[in-house]
């Protein structure tokens, strides 16, 4: 026989089976007898924990000898979801933990409902950065991800009477088994206080910034298993902790707040995650936990760097890759340049020339309320020395690099620096991540186009090289091998067990489209994750559905652009026609939703409301037959979504055209077997371009028809009066009929797409996408037609794996190489 490598995977079923019993008993105190659910899926958890360390430790020690190029990826945002089943998938571990709990009369599945997720982020933007560190590990990146240690993530969703309340989340009340404290590593970070000029013995001039308070920043270490379990590397999450240092003179000089606020203060910054994913929240205290988390990170990458070659600083920017996911680490790029001139003694232009080789920035969006402008007074209090960085780095930038190009321009002048003027003069996070950063990416090709034309053309002139794209990607693991075992089973008896690594494998499955006996085998597995759900609807809303209806869903953060609004008004329309004509011509069909709106967003609230009322309406009209039901999923969340896109027929991607960066739900939804229905937005676009036009619903106005009709001068009350349908379904709103006794309840829907000037056109598209809906519904009344349609669907998503977004990353920005642990 011959002799396991180092790297194999060591555990058999019976030894898992002992080692998970040994933790029950010497790591959770229990016994078999007593032990709880929760109690056997954290000793599952500690036993494969064993292979992680390992794996771990082995990982850091070829990349402490190796001394490689690293990317350190800033992120405020980490939507890591669940890690058991993604844990033993990536470890290969899974089927044999699954068979090690049954004989323990334990079900794996089970015991992964015992898991809370882990939901440091808001929706895509957070998923992406959970993608990417799963990426990077699987092909063997030297890799780290940095961001913050929340005590609550976004809230938890209670639906009640139809309304959302918003609940803390609490996700490690009781421990969670995949971190670990690494109090060797805390760091102190600065804040308040003032800036004081001191002149040298040598006659140079130096800052010294006297903070007011330093807060403690204790790092917890999330372990990033790599498919195949060679590379396990860190997500580092920073835990805000009042620090014993206290400045009395500093205190009593400045008047500040009261010592114990700042003591409350200090362990409120790693409180909780901001729940705007795309407004400005306005608050010191998101500013704080920015520069928070940044400065702990900076702290770390110049430890580690300096562990290696001490206070040689001319290699850093050859060592040193650190992304900036979205304007939120901004504060990184003067953080950097603070501790390399004040605390490290570099001449200015020497630390900038290390700060641009360092950087790079990801803008996530065009919305100009989500980039994000801190208010020059909130920086001169909080971040002093800071906000003198900045005006350096401005200055400089305006004077090297406008004023050559545009002579004399002041009002270019105005509009690249770094401050905007006004009443509240402010600084530009944006301005600043472009400035100093050798490059700058949106996340597909559509977006990246109009960050070039529309949100930096300037800056793009200055600097024509800079402004790229790398288009958004989504673990395959998590995405399908895990969520979607039946379809992953068949993939890997058609193309074999690479798929994983290499998406674009399923592409051979194509050949197979027409095949009756494929379809019947492929819409079997769909058939079986439909019943799956259909369970799952039963339990979390009472609603029964069918699965033999279209399973339509659109999931995704509540937003105007993103046009639940315009789902609802078709949903109504639908039922407008069905009470007209209950023999009216459609398949039955289920609209599921799944959807947390900001706290402080009200017409996204109103939004939930009225879906959760006409779907009260609609599901217990008898008149309908049952051809139309609606579903809102409260808590939508990572495990949710694991359950919803492995049994979608149809991905709603309806956001209007120009809005949506990329979206990544529809990505997975594809992969999976959906049919897209969606506007030319986002990555939509290179999703037809990869499945074929004719094999999505595309519709509605482009993104260059929408500037027109904005700059022709928009009326909804057009659309309004010419069109019945949207005429009446519009009045509807204003009745009682779904809020019976209450009319007027939904109004503010009715307001905001007529008087509010529908801003996102929803009126505009109505046509178009009702008309989209007729052809789903046509094609789904031919089985082999859709089947066929969802088989190109998943099998050629390969470009949208997220490890070749990891692979442009590395080969546009980050020049990486990959570094094998043996
Ligand atoms: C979001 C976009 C999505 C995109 C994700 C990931 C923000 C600020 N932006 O379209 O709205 O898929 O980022 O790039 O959350």
């Amino acid at each position: 026989m011959a002799t396991k490598k180092k790297t194999d995977i060591l555990l058999d079923k019976e030894q898992l089976k002992a080692s998970i019993i040994r933790h029950l008993r010497s790591t959770l105190g229990t016994s078999e007898e007593k032990a709880s659910q929760e109690s056997w899926w954290k000793a599952t958890a500690a036993a494969v924990n064993e292979q992680v360390y390992e794996r771990l430790t082995r990982t850091q020690q070829t990349h402490l000898k190796q001394d490689t190029r690293a990317i350190h990826y800033l992120s405020a945002e980490f939507l890591m979801g669940r890690l058991t089943s993604n844990n033993l998938h990536n470890l290969s571990l899974y089927k044999v933990c699954d068979e090690a709990l049954a004989d323990l009369g334990l079900n794996l599945s089970d015991l992964c409902e015992c898991e809370p997720d882990m939901a440091l982020g808001n929706g895509g933007l957070g998923r992406l950065a959970a993608c990417f560190i799963d990426s990077l590990a699987t092909l063997s990146y030297p890799a780290i991800g940095y961001g913050i240690h929340y005590e609550h993530g976004l809230f938890r969703q209670e639906i009640q009477d139809g309304r959302q309340i918003e609940r803390p989340d609490s996700w490690r009340e009781y421990g969670n088994p995949w971190e670990i404290c690494r109090p060797e590593s805390v760091q102190e970070i600065p804040l308040y206080g003032y800036v004081e000029t001191v002149f040298c013995d040598d006659g140079h001039m130096k800052k010294v910034w006297h903070a007011g308070r330093k807060i403690k920043g204790v790092p917890w270490d999330i372990p990033v298993v790599g498919f195949g379990g060679h590379t396990v590397n860190i997500l580092r999450l920073w835990e805000s902790r009042a620090s014993e240092f206290f400045d009395w003179d500093v205190f009593n000089a400045g008047g500040y707040l009261d010592s114990q606020a700042e003591k409350a203060q200090a362990e409120t910054i790693s409180k909780v995650l901001y729940p705007n994913d795309e407004t400005e929240a306005g608050k010191e205290l998101r500013l704080i936990q920015q520069y928070f988390f940044c400065a702990c990170s900076i702290k770390d990458i110049m430890r580690r760097y300096k562990r290696a070659h001490g206070n040689d600083f001319s290699h850093f920017a050859d060592q040193i890759a650190i992304q900036l996911n979205d304007t939120h680490p901004t504060i990184a790029i003067p953080e950097l340049m603070r501790v390399l001139v004040d605390e490290e003694d570099l001449q200015w232009e020497k630390a900038w020339d290390i700060c641009y080789r360092v950087f790079a920035y990801t803008n996530h969006t065009l919305l100009p309320e989500a980039l994000e402008k801190w208010a020059v007074y909130l920086f001169e209090r909080v971040l002093p020395r800071h906000l003198e960085i900045i005006y350096e780095i401005n200055s400089r930038f305006l004077s090297e690099k406008v004023e050559p190009m545009w002579p004399g321009n002041d009002a270019i002048k105005a509009k690249l620096s770094i401050i905007e003027e006004g009443d509240v003069r402010k600084v530009r996070m944006g301005n600043l991540c472009v400035i100093g950063s050798n490059k700058v990416n949106g996340v597909a090709e559509v977006h990246s186009r109009l960050v070039k034309e529309d949100l930096f053309p300037e800056f793009d002139q200055i600097w024509p090289d800079k402004l790229c794209n790398v288009t958004n990607g989504v673990t395959p693991r998590r995405w399908l091998l895990a969520c979607n075992p039946e379809l992953a089973a068949l993939y890997d008896e058609v193309v074999g067990k690479e798929w994983p690594l290499k998406l674009d494998l399923l592409r051979s499955v194509v050949k197979f489209a027409d095949d009756k006996a494929f379809q019947k085998q492929f819409m079997t597995i769909k058939r079986h994750n439909k019943e799956k759900l259909v369970e799952v609807i039963k339990a979390e809303t009472g609603i029964d559905v069918s699965a033999e209806a279209i399973f339509d869903i659109q999931i995704k953060r509540l937003h105007e652009y993103k046009r639940q609004q315009l789902n609802l008004l078709h949903i109504m329309a639908l039922y407008r026609r069905l009470l007209a004509d209950p023999d009216y011509d459609m398949h039955p069909r289920v609209f599921i939703f799944g959807s947390k709106a900001a706290p402080g967003y009200k017409l996204a609230k109103d939004i939930i409301y009225a879906i959760n009322k006409v779907a009260e309406r609609v599901n217990n009209d008898v008149r309908i037959k049952g051809k139309l039901k609606v579903v809102f999923m409260p808590n939508y969340r990572v495990s949710l979504a694991e359950k919803l896109i492995p049994a979608a027929d149809v991905s709603e991607q309806i956001s209007t055209a120009g809005y949506e960066a990329s979206g990544t739900g529809n990505m997975k939804m594809a992969l999976n077997g959906a049919i897209t229905i969606g506007t030319l937005d986002g990555a939509n676009i290179e999703i037809a371009e990869e499945a074929g036009e004719e094999n999505c619903a595309i519709f509605g106005l482009t993104v260059d028809e929408v500037k027109a009709l904005k700059a022709r001068g928009y009326n909804p009350y057009d659309f309004y009066y010419a069109n019945s349908e949207i005429k009446a379904v519009l009045d509807w709103f204003d009745t009682d009929y779904f809020t019976p006794g209450r009319p007027g309840e939904l109004s503010s829907i009715k307001r905001a797409l007529l008087d509010g000037g529908d801003t996102y056109l929803a009126l505009a598209d109505f046509a178009a996408y009702s008309e989209a809906h007729r052809k789903i519904d046509t094609w789904y009344c031919d089985p082999s037609l859709w089947a066929k349609k969802a088989i190109i669907n998943s099998a050629t998503m390969g470009k949208f794996n997220s490890d070749r977004s990891i692979e442009d990353y590395v080969a546009r920005i980050w020049g990486l190489k990959s570094c094998k642990v043996g």
